[in-house]
Protein backbone atom coordinates (compact mmCIF):
# COMPACT_ATOMS: atom_id res chain seq x y z
CA UNK A 1 0.00 0.00 0.00
CA UNK A 2 1.36 3.66 -0.89
CA UNK A 3 1.84 5.87 1.92
CA UNK A 4 -1.02 8.09 0.87
CA UNK A 5 -3.35 5.73 0.39
CA UNK A 6 -2.31 4.22 3.93
CA UNK A 7 -3.04 7.38 5.55
CA UNK A 8 -6.26 7.73 3.68
CA UNK A 9 -7.71 4.37 5.16
CA UNK A 10 -6.31 5.63 8.72
CA UNK A 11 -7.89 8.19 8.43
CA UNK A 12 -11.33 6.75 7.37
CA UNK A 13 -10.88 4.59 10.10
CA UNK A 14 -10.41 6.76 12.65
CA UNK A 15 -13.90 8.20 11.55
CA UNK A 16 -15.23 4.53 11.98
CA UNK A 17 -13.70 3.87 15.00
CA UNK A 18 -16.22 7.20 16.37
CA UNK A 19 -19.05 6.35 13.69
CA UNK A 20 -19.17 2.59 15.90
CA UNK A 21 -18.87 4.53 19.49
CA UNK A 22 -15.09 2.91 20.07
CA UNK A 23 -14.05 6.46 20.66
CA UNK A 24 -16.29 8.29 22.93
CA UNK A 25 -15.85 11.84 24.25
CA UNK A 26 -17.45 13.02 27.76
CA UNK A 27 -16.93 12.58 31.23
CA UNK A 28 -15.80 8.66 31.93
CA UNK A 29 -14.57 7.24 35.06
CA UNK A 30 -11.39 5.67 34.19
CA UNK A 31 -10.09 2.05 35.20
CA UNK A 32 -8.13 4.09 38.89
CA UNK A 33 -10.92 6.19 39.27
CA UNK A 34 -9.98 9.02 37.76
CA UNK A 35 -12.09 11.21 35.00
CA UNK A 36 -11.04 11.55 31.30
CA UNK A 37 -12.70 13.18 28.68
CA UNK A 38 -12.07 10.61 25.73
CA UNK A 39 -12.89 7.01 26.22
CA UNK A 40 -11.82 4.11 24.13
CA UNK A 41 -13.44 0.71 24.06
CA UNK A 42 -12.17 -1.62 21.39
CA UNK A 43 -14.43 -4.15 22.54
CA UNK A 44 -17.50 -3.24 19.92
CA UNK A 45 -15.02 -3.92 17.34
CA UNK A 46 -15.86 -7.55 16.91
CA UNK A 47 -19.77 -6.61 15.94
CA UNK A 48 -17.99 -4.50 12.71
CA UNK A 49 -15.98 -7.12 10.41
CA UNK A 50 -15.60 -4.91 7.75
CA UNK A 51 -13.97 -2.82 10.73
CA UNK A 52 -11.94 -5.29 12.25
CA UNK A 53 -10.85 -6.89 8.81
CA UNK A 54 -9.86 -2.37 8.08
CA UNK A 55 -7.67 -3.23 11.59
CA UNK A 56 -6.02 -5.99 10.29
CA UNK A 57 -4.77 -5.01 6.85
CA UNK A 58 -3.41 -1.25 8.58
CA UNK A 59 -1.72 -3.06 11.53
CA UNK A 60 0.18 -5.47 9.19
CA UNK A 61 0.71 -2.88 6.54
CA UNK A 62 2.07 -0.88 9.22
CA UNK A 63 4.38 -2.83 10.72
CA UNK A 64 7.44 -3.19 8.58
CA UNK A 65 8.43 -6.89 7.89
CA UNK A 66 6.55 -8.47 10.09
CA UNK A 67 7.42 -12.00 8.55
CA UNK A 68 10.51 -11.49 11.35
CA UNK A 69 8.46 -13.06 14.16
CA UNK A 70 7.30 -16.16 14.76
CA UNK A 71 4.30 -16.06 16.33
CA UNK A 72 1.35 -13.15 17.73
CA UNK A 73 -0.20 -13.14 21.12
CA UNK A 74 -3.32 -10.48 21.62
CA UNK A 75 -3.07 -9.12 25.38
CA UNK A 76 -6.59 -10.62 27.02
CA UNK A 77 -9.46 -10.08 25.84
CA UNK A 78 -9.84 -7.07 23.72
CA UNK A 79 -6.81 -8.07 21.27
CA UNK A 80 -7.55 -11.54 20.79
CA UNK A 81 -9.52 -11.26 17.62
CA UNK A 82 -7.04 -8.16 16.50
CA UNK A 83 -4.31 -10.85 16.79
CA UNK A 84 -6.33 -13.61 15.13
CA UNK A 85 -7.31 -11.28 12.05
CA UNK A 86 -3.55 -10.20 11.53
CA UNK A 87 -3.00 -14.18 11.90
CA UNK A 88 -5.29 -14.86 9.03
CA UNK A 89 -4.21 -12.28 6.96
CA UNK A 90 -0.37 -12.98 7.27
CA UNK A 91 -0.21 -16.90 8.11
CA UNK A 92 2.01 -16.17 11.53
CA UNK A 93 0.19 -18.79 13.95
CA UNK A 94 -1.07 -17.52 17.04
CA UNK A 95 -0.06 -18.59 20.87
CA UNK A 96 -2.61 -17.57 24.16
CA UNK A 97 -1.96 -16.47 27.13
CA UNK A 98 -4.65 -17.23 29.47
CA UNK A 99 -5.50 -14.68 31.72
CA UNK A 100 -6.80 -17.39 34.57
CA UNK A 101 -6.57 -21.09 34.21
CA UNK A 102 -10.16 -22.01 33.72
CA UNK A 103 -9.81 -25.83 34.67
CA UNK A 104 -8.11 -25.91 37.74
CA UNK A 105 -5.42 -28.83 37.13
CA UNK A 106 -3.14 -29.04 34.49
CA UNK A 107 -4.50 -26.58 31.73
CA UNK A 108 -1.49 -24.46 30.35
CA UNK A 109 -0.95 -20.60 30.71
CA UNK A 110 0.54 -20.49 27.28
CA UNK A 111 -1.86 -22.28 24.70
CA UNK A 112 -0.78 -22.97 21.00
CA UNK A 113 2.10 -24.85 19.60
CA UNK A 114 5.37 -23.16 20.13
CA UNK A 115 8.75 -23.39 20.57
CA UNK A 116 11.35 -22.03 23.12
CA UNK A 117 13.20 -18.93 21.65
CA UNK A 118 10.85 -18.39 18.80
CA UNK A 119 9.94 -14.61 18.91
CA UNK A 120 6.47 -13.16 19.19
CA UNK A 121 4.54 -10.07 18.52
CA UNK A 122 1.95 -8.88 21.32
CA UNK A 123 -1.11 -7.19 19.72
CA UNK A 124 -2.75 -4.08 22.24
CA UNK A 125 -5.82 -3.07 21.34
CA UNK A 126 -4.98 0.94 23.57
CA UNK A 127 -2.31 1.25 25.76
CA UNK A 128 -1.91 3.53 28.54
CA UNK A 129 0.86 2.59 30.98
CA UNK A 130 1.76 -0.63 29.31
CA UNK A 131 1.19 -2.68 31.89
CA UNK A 132 -0.71 -5.02 30.86
CA UNK A 133 1.38 -5.93 27.82
CA UNK A 134 4.31 -6.37 30.19
CA UNK A 135 2.25 -9.07 31.77
CA UNK A 136 1.46 -10.59 28.90
CA UNK A 137 5.29 -11.00 28.23
CA UNK A 138 6.48 -12.21 31.29
CA UNK A 139 4.18 -15.22 30.68
CA UNK A 140 5.41 -15.90 27.67
CA UNK A 141 8.72 -15.36 28.61
CA UNK A 142 8.20 -17.96 31.24
CA UNK A 143 7.65 -20.66 28.84
CA UNK A 144 10.39 -19.81 26.96
CA UNK A 145 8.89 -17.58 24.12
CA UNK A 146 11.18 -14.38 23.44
CA UNK A 147 9.46 -10.81 23.03
CA UNK A 148 10.83 -7.57 21.85
CA UNK A 149 8.05 -5.74 20.23
CA UNK A 150 4.39 -4.97 20.29
CA UNK A 151 1.87 -3.32 17.92
CA UNK A 152 -0.86 -1.56 19.23
CA UNK A 153 -3.87 0.74 17.44
CA UNK A 154 -3.79 3.45 20.19
CA UNK A 155 -0.86 4.51 21.78
CA UNK A 156 -2.48 7.35 24.67
CA UNK A 157 0.58 8.99 25.13
CA UNK A 158 0.80 8.94 28.56
CA UNK A 159 4.43 7.48 29.11
CA UNK A 160 3.39 3.85 27.91
CA UNK A 161 5.44 4.01 25.21
CA UNK A 162 8.69 5.01 27.25
CA UNK A 163 7.67 2.32 30.32
CA UNK A 164 7.70 -0.55 27.98
CA UNK A 165 10.88 0.52 26.25
CA UNK A 166 12.82 0.62 28.94
CA UNK A 167 11.61 -2.94 30.24
CA UNK A 168 12.66 -4.04 26.31
CA UNK A 169 9.61 -3.46 24.38
CA UNK A 170 9.36 -1.41 21.31
CA UNK A 171 5.97 -0.19 20.68
CA UNK A 172 5.16 0.22 17.18
CA UNK A 173 1.42 2.17 17.50
CA UNK A 174 -0.62 2.66 14.23
CA UNK A 175 -2.49 6.16 16.09
CA UNK A 176 -1.33 7.98 18.85
CA UNK A 177 -3.78 10.10 20.50
CA UNK A 178 -2.58 13.26 19.24
CA UNK A 179 -2.84 11.95 15.37
CA UNK A 180 -6.08 10.47 16.00
CA UNK A 181 -7.94 14.10 17.60
CA UNK A 182 -6.67 15.50 14.43
CA UNK A 183 -7.99 13.23 12.13
CA UNK A 184 -11.48 13.49 14.19
CA UNK A 185 -11.47 17.36 13.84
CA UNK A 186 -10.00 17.44 10.66
CA UNK A 187 -13.28 14.94 9.77
CA UNK A 188 -15.63 17.52 12.01
CA UNK A 189 -16.09 14.91 14.82
CA UNK A 190 -15.20 16.83 17.60
CA UNK A 191 -14.40 20.83 17.77
CA UNK A 192 -11.55 22.59 18.92
CA UNK A 193 -12.62 22.60 22.46
CA UNK A 194 -12.47 18.92 23.14
CA UNK A 195 -8.61 18.75 20.95
CA UNK A 196 -7.90 20.95 23.67
CA UNK A 197 -9.36 19.47 26.57
CA UNK A 198 -8.06 15.81 25.77
CA UNK A 199 -4.67 17.47 25.16
CA UNK A 200 -4.44 19.19 28.86
CA UNK A 201 -5.99 15.88 30.54
CA UNK A 202 -3.13 13.69 28.87
CA UNK A 203 -0.27 16.73 29.95
CA UNK A 204 -1.59 16.02 33.46
CA UNK A 205 -2.51 12.48 33.67
CA UNK A 206 1.06 10.90 33.01
CA UNK A 207 2.06 7.63 34.27
CA UNK A 208 4.52 7.90 37.39
CA UNK A 209 7.47 5.37 35.92
CA UNK A 210 9.05 5.09 39.05
CA UNK A 211 6.45 3.78 41.15
CA UNK A 212 5.11 1.61 38.25
CA UNK A 213 8.73 0.01 38.22
CA UNK A 214 8.32 -0.29 41.71
CA UNK A 215 4.70 -2.03 41.36
CA UNK A 216 5.97 -4.77 38.41
CA UNK A 217 9.20 -5.23 40.47
CA UNK A 218 7.07 -6.09 43.80
CA UNK A 219 6.04 -9.61 41.07
CA UNK A 220 6.62 -12.76 43.14
CA UNK A 221 7.62 -14.58 40.16
CA UNK A 222 10.84 -12.36 39.17
CA UNK A 223 11.93 -11.41 42.92
CA UNK A 224 14.80 -13.77 44.47
CA UNK A 225 13.66 -15.98 47.66
CA UNK A 226 16.55 -14.11 49.45
CA UNK A 227 14.60 -10.69 48.71
CA UNK A 228 11.31 -12.27 49.72
CA UNK A 229 12.44 -13.83 53.09
CA UNK A 230 12.24 -9.62 54.34
CA UNK A 231 8.96 -9.72 52.86
CA UNK A 232 6.63 -12.37 54.55
CA UNK A 233 4.79 -11.57 57.57
CA UNK A 234 4.60 -15.41 58.57
CA UNK A 235 7.18 -16.18 60.34
CA UNK A 236 7.71 -19.85 58.97
CA UNK A 237 7.57 -18.51 55.58
CA UNK A 238 10.42 -15.96 55.49
CA UNK A 239 12.51 -19.37 57.24
CA UNK A 240 11.49 -21.67 54.71
CA UNK A 241 12.24 -18.45 51.95
CA UNK A 242 16.00 -18.31 53.69
CA UNK A 243 16.65 -22.11 53.91
CA UNK A 244 15.66 -22.27 49.85
CA UNK A 245 17.97 -19.94 48.86
CA UNK A 246 20.59 -20.78 51.39
CA UNK A 247 20.19 -24.18 50.35
CA UNK A 248 19.04 -24.07 46.66
CA UNK A 249 16.45 -26.08 46.80
CA UNK A 250 12.38 -25.93 46.31
CA UNK A 251 11.74 -28.94 46.65
CA UNK A 252 9.30 -30.49 48.86
CA UNK A 253 9.02 -34.50 49.45
CA UNK A 254 5.41 -35.73 50.24
CA UNK A 255 6.95 -38.34 52.47
CA UNK A 256 3.32 -40.24 52.17
CA UNK A 257 4.60 -43.95 53.32
CA UNK A 258 2.78 -45.98 56.03
CA UNK A 259 5.87 -47.32 58.07
CA UNK A 260 7.31 -44.99 60.59
CA UNK A 261 11.32 -46.76 60.42
CA UNK A 262 10.62 -46.00 56.63
CA UNK A 263 9.68 -42.50 57.01
CA UNK A 264 12.98 -41.21 59.37
CA UNK A 265 15.09 -43.45 56.66
CA UNK A 266 13.52 -40.98 53.37
CA UNK A 267 14.21 -38.16 55.99
CA UNK A 268 17.81 -39.27 55.97
CA UNK A 269 18.28 -39.69 52.53
CA UNK A 270 16.38 -36.74 51.07
CA UNK A 271 16.95 -34.54 53.94
CA UNK A 272 20.02 -32.68 52.19
CA UNK A 273 17.88 -31.77 49.05
CA UNK A 274 14.95 -30.95 50.66
CA UNK A 275 13.40 -27.44 51.72
CA UNK A 276 10.29 -29.07 53.35
CA UNK A 277 9.04 -33.02 54.25
CA UNK A 278 5.44 -32.82 53.83
CA UNK A 279 3.98 -35.51 56.16
CA UNK A 280 0.03 -37.46 55.82
CA UNK A 281 1.03 -38.53 59.35
CA UNK A 282 -2.34 -40.38 59.78
CA UNK A 283 -1.55 -42.52 57.16
CA UNK A 284 1.24 -44.32 59.39
CA UNK A 285 0.31 -47.88 60.73
CA UNK A 286 2.48 -47.75 63.49
CA UNK A 287 2.40 -44.05 64.76
CA UNK A 288 3.40 -43.37 68.18
CA UNK A 289 4.73 -39.95 69.42
CA UNK A 290 8.38 -41.76 69.94
CA UNK A 291 8.97 -41.01 66.24
CA UNK A 292 8.47 -37.31 66.30
CA UNK A 293 11.99 -36.36 68.46
CA UNK A 294 14.02 -38.01 65.66
CA UNK A 295 12.46 -36.34 63.38
CA UNK A 296 12.94 -33.12 64.39
CA UNK A 297 16.38 -34.00 65.19
CA UNK A 298 16.60 -34.88 61.21
CA UNK A 299 14.97 -32.04 60.07
CA UNK A 300 17.44 -29.98 62.19
CA UNK A 301 20.22 -31.31 61.05
CA UNK A 302 19.45 -31.46 57.52
CA UNK A 303 18.01 -27.82 57.82
CA UNK A 304 14.05 -28.17 56.31
CA UNK A 305 10.50 -27.95 57.66
CA UNK A 306 8.16 -30.36 58.86
CA UNK A 307 4.85 -30.02 56.90
CA UNK A 308 1.84 -32.07 58.23
CA UNK A 309 -0.70 -31.55 55.37
CA UNK A 310 -3.78 -32.06 57.41
CA UNK A 311 -6.24 -30.45 55.07
CA UNK A 312 -8.46 -28.82 57.96
CA UNK A 313 -11.63 -28.50 57.04
CA UNK A 314 -14.14 -28.69 60.15
CA UNK A 315 -16.11 -25.92 61.88
CA UNK A 316 -13.25 -24.29 64.13
CA UNK A 317 -13.66 -26.01 67.66
CA UNK A 318 -13.09 -29.13 65.79
CA UNK A 319 -10.21 -28.00 63.97
CA UNK A 320 -9.01 -27.06 67.64
CA UNK A 321 -8.90 -30.57 68.93
CA UNK A 322 -7.56 -31.94 65.74
CA UNK A 323 -4.42 -29.74 65.38
CA UNK A 324 -3.11 -29.83 68.99
CA UNK A 325 -4.86 -33.04 70.44
CA UNK A 326 -5.47 -36.81 69.19
CA UNK A 327 -3.11 -38.88 68.71
CA UNK A 328 -0.93 -37.15 66.52
CA UNK A 329 -0.39 -33.21 68.37
CA UNK A 330 -0.34 -31.66 65.34
CA UNK A 331 0.85 -28.37 66.92
CA UNK A 332 3.71 -29.57 68.89
CA UNK A 333 6.20 -30.72 65.89
CA UNK A 334 4.65 -29.37 62.36
CA UNK A 335 5.49 -25.80 61.63
CA UNK A 336 3.47 -25.67 58.75
CA UNK A 337 -0.19 -27.45 58.05
CA UNK A 338 -2.97 -27.33 55.53
CA UNK A 339 -6.39 -25.70 55.59
CA UNK A 340 -9.41 -25.63 52.87
CA UNK A 341 -11.35 -21.84 53.18
CA UNK A 342 -14.31 -23.79 52.49
CA UNK A 343 -15.63 -23.52 56.20
CA UNK A 344 -14.85 -20.52 56.21
CA UNK A 345 -12.67 -17.65 58.79
CA UNK A 346 -13.47 -20.20 62.33
CA UNK A 347 -10.65 -22.44 60.67
CA UNK A 348 -8.51 -20.19 60.49
CA UNK A 349 -9.12 -18.79 64.06
CA UNK A 350 -9.00 -22.13 65.62
CA UNK A 351 -4.94 -22.78 64.04
CA UNK A 352 -4.52 -19.15 65.11
CA UNK A 353 -5.27 -19.23 68.95
CA UNK A 354 -4.39 -22.80 69.34
CA UNK A 355 -1.07 -22.99 71.44
CA UNK A 356 1.61 -25.01 70.18
CA UNK A 357 5.21 -24.13 68.60
CA UNK A 358 5.53 -20.29 68.50
CA UNK A 359 6.71 -19.74 65.38
CA UNK A 360 3.63 -21.95 63.22
CA UNK A 361 2.18 -21.13 59.38
CA UNK A 362 -0.81 -22.22 57.26
CA UNK A 363 -1.00 -22.80 53.78
CA UNK A 364 -4.56 -22.53 52.51
CA UNK A 365 -5.95 -24.39 49.41
CA UNK A 366 -6.92 -22.39 46.67
CA UNK A 367 -6.33 -24.72 43.82
CA UNK A 368 -5.75 -28.76 43.76
CA UNK A 369 -4.44 -31.08 41.41
CA UNK A 370 -7.14 -33.56 41.21
CA UNK A 371 -9.12 -34.47 38.21
CA UNK A 372 -12.72 -33.43 38.11
CA UNK A 373 -12.79 -31.35 41.56
CA UNK A 374 -15.32 -28.82 42.17
CA UNK A 375 -13.04 -25.42 42.65
CA UNK A 376 -14.48 -22.24 40.73
CA UNK A 377 -13.18 -18.84 40.01
CA UNK A 378 -15.43 -17.86 43.35
CA UNK A 379 -14.09 -20.00 45.28
CA UNK A 380 -10.29 -19.37 44.22
CA UNK A 381 -11.42 -15.80 44.57
CA UNK A 382 -12.56 -15.70 48.35
CA UNK A 383 -10.23 -18.42 49.44
CA UNK A 384 -7.33 -15.29 48.33
CA UNK A 385 -9.51 -12.57 49.87
CA UNK A 386 -9.22 -15.11 53.03
CA UNK A 387 -5.64 -15.85 53.14
CA UNK A 388 -4.69 -11.50 52.78
CA UNK A 389 -7.09 -11.36 55.95
CA UNK A 390 -4.48 -13.33 58.42
CA UNK A 391 -0.96 -11.74 57.08
CA UNK A 392 0.87 -13.38 59.95
CA UNK A 393 -0.81 -16.78 60.03
CA UNK A 394 -0.62 -17.66 56.10
CA UNK A 395 2.29 -19.04 55.44
CA UNK A 396 1.08 -19.17 51.51
CA UNK A 397 -1.22 -20.88 49.29
CA UNK A 398 -1.66 -24.22 47.53
CA UNK A 399 -2.26 -24.20 44.14
CA UNK A 400 -1.68 -24.54 40.14
CA UNK A 401 -1.72 -21.19 38.96
CA UNK A 402 0.22 -17.73 39.55
CA UNK A 403 -2.87 -16.54 41.38
CA UNK A 404 -1.02 -14.10 43.44
CA UNK A 405 1.56 -12.13 41.95
CA UNK A 406 1.33 -8.90 43.60
CA UNK A 407 2.32 -10.82 47.45
CA UNK A 408 6.16 -11.41 47.17
CA UNK A 409 6.07 -12.31 50.82
CA UNK A 410 3.66 -15.27 50.03
CA UNK A 411 4.79 -18.85 48.83
CA UNK A 412 3.03 -21.07 46.48
CA UNK A 413 3.13 -24.30 47.29
CA UNK A 414 2.21 -26.65 43.81
CA UNK A 415 1.51 -30.43 43.74
CA UNK A 416 0.98 -32.94 41.11
CA UNK A 417 4.64 -32.82 39.78
CA UNK A 418 6.41 -35.66 37.99
CA UNK A 419 9.19 -36.06 35.62
CA UNK A 420 8.15 -39.31 33.94
CA UNK A 421 3.74 -39.58 34.78
CA UNK A 422 1.28 -37.45 33.49
CA UNK A 423 -1.43 -38.98 35.69
CA UNK A 424 -2.42 -42.03 38.40
CA UNK A 425 -5.51 -44.45 37.99
CA UNK A 426 -7.00 -41.94 41.16
CA UNK A 427 -7.16 -38.61 39.71
CA UNK A 428 -3.78 -37.24 40.58
CA UNK A 429 -2.83 -35.06 37.50
CA UNK A 430 0.83 -34.29 36.68
CA UNK A 431 3.17 -31.74 35.14
CA UNK A 432 6.65 -31.29 35.18
CA UNK A 433 9.07 -29.29 37.52
CA UNK A 434 9.71 -26.82 34.37
CA UNK A 435 6.38 -26.21 34.01
CA UNK A 436 5.01 -25.88 37.21
CA UNK A 437 8.09 -23.49 37.88
CA UNK A 438 8.19 -21.35 34.92
CA UNK A 439 4.32 -21.31 33.49
CA UNK A 440 2.08 -22.27 36.85
CA UNK A 441 4.62 -20.19 39.03
CA UNK A 442 4.93 -22.42 41.85
CA UNK A 443 7.87 -21.55 44.41
CA UNK A 444 7.52 -25.10 46.21
CA UNK A 445 7.08 -28.16 44.57
CA UNK A 446 5.97 -31.19 45.58
CA UNK A 447 7.18 -34.25 44.60
CA UNK A 448 5.47 -37.86 46.23
CA UNK A 449 6.02 -40.86 44.23
CA UNK A 450 8.53 -39.68 41.60
CA UNK A 451 10.55 -39.71 44.75
CA UNK A 452 9.33 -42.43 47.19
CA UNK A 453 8.79 -44.77 44.46
CA UNK A 454 12.65 -44.46 42.81
CA UNK A 455 15.01 -47.02 43.61
CA UNK A 456 17.59 -44.50 44.70
CA UNK A 457 15.26 -42.34 47.17
CA UNK A 458 18.25 -39.44 47.53
CA UNK A 459 19.50 -39.20 44.10
CA UNK A 460 15.87 -39.00 43.02
CA UNK A 461 15.53 -36.07 45.36
CA UNK A 462 18.94 -34.56 43.81
CA UNK A 463 17.38 -34.99 39.76
CA UNK A 464 14.06 -33.04 41.23
CA UNK A 465 16.05 -30.39 43.04
CA UNK A 466 17.94 -29.58 40.64
CA UNK A 467 15.53 -29.27 37.47
CA UNK A 468 13.36 -27.25 40.01
CA UNK A 469 16.35 -24.58 40.82
CA UNK A 470 17.34 -24.45 37.42
CA UNK A 471 14.24 -23.24 36.04
CA UNK A 472 14.11 -21.43 39.10
CA UNK A 473 16.92 -19.24 38.13
CA UNK A 474 15.69 -18.95 34.80
CA UNK A 475 12.47 -16.79 36.02
CA UNK A 476 14.19 -14.72 38.63
CA UNK A 477 15.75 -11.53 37.56
CA UNK A 478 18.11 -10.92 40.19
CA UNK A 479 19.19 -14.91 41.26
O1 LIG B 1 3.47 -36.69 43.91
P1 LIG B 1 2.35 -37.50 44.45
O2 LIG B 1 1.14 -37.57 43.56
O3 LIG B 1 2.79 -38.89 44.87
O4 LIG B 1 1.91 -36.82 45.83
C1 LIG B 1 1.35 -35.54 45.87
C2 LIG B 1 1.17 -35.08 47.30
C3 LIG B 1 0.18 -35.89 48.11
C4 LIG B 1 -1.10 -35.09 48.08
O5 LIG B 1 -1.86 -35.23 49.27
C5 LIG B 1 -0.59 -33.66 47.95
O6 LIG B 1 0.65 -33.74 47.27
N1 LIG B 1 -1.49 -32.76 47.18
C6 LIG B 1 -1.89 -31.55 47.73
C7 LIG B 1 -1.24 -31.01 48.91
C8 LIG B 1 -1.89 -30.06 49.75
O7 LIG B 1 -0.11 -31.22 49.17
C9 LIG B 1 -2.81 -30.75 47.07
C10 LIG B 1 -3.22 -31.11 45.77
O8 LIG B 1 -3.95 -30.37 45.10
N2 LIG B 1 -2.75 -32.26 45.23
C11 LIG B 1 -1.88 -33.08 45.89
O9 LIG B 1 -1.46 -34.08 45.32
O10 LIG B 1 0.68 -35.94 49.43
Amino acid sequence: MKMDSFNAKLKQFAKDLFAIDAIKFGEYKTKVGVMTPVYCDLRVIVSYPRTMETLADLLVTYLENISRFDLLCGVPYTALPIATAMSLKTSIPMVMRRKEAKDYGTKKLIEGIFKEGQNCLIVEDVVTSGSSILETVKDLNGAGIKCTDAVVLLNREQGGSEFLKNNGIQMHSLLSMTQLMEYLHEAGCVDDAMVEKVKKYLAATQIDQTQLTKTIKQDRLSLSFKSRAKLARNPVAGELFEIMSSKKTTLCVAADLTNSTDLLNLAEEVGPHICILKTHIDILEDFHLNLIKPLIEIAQRHNFILFEDRKFADIGKTVEYQYSSGVYHISLWASLVTAHSLMGKGVLDALKRSGGLYKRGVFLLAEVSSAGNLINDGYVKATLAMAEEYPELIAGVVCQSPLFRAHPGLVQLTPGVSLDAEKDALGQRYASPRNVVLERGADVAVVGRGVTGAKDRGAAAQKYREVLWEAYLGRVEEA
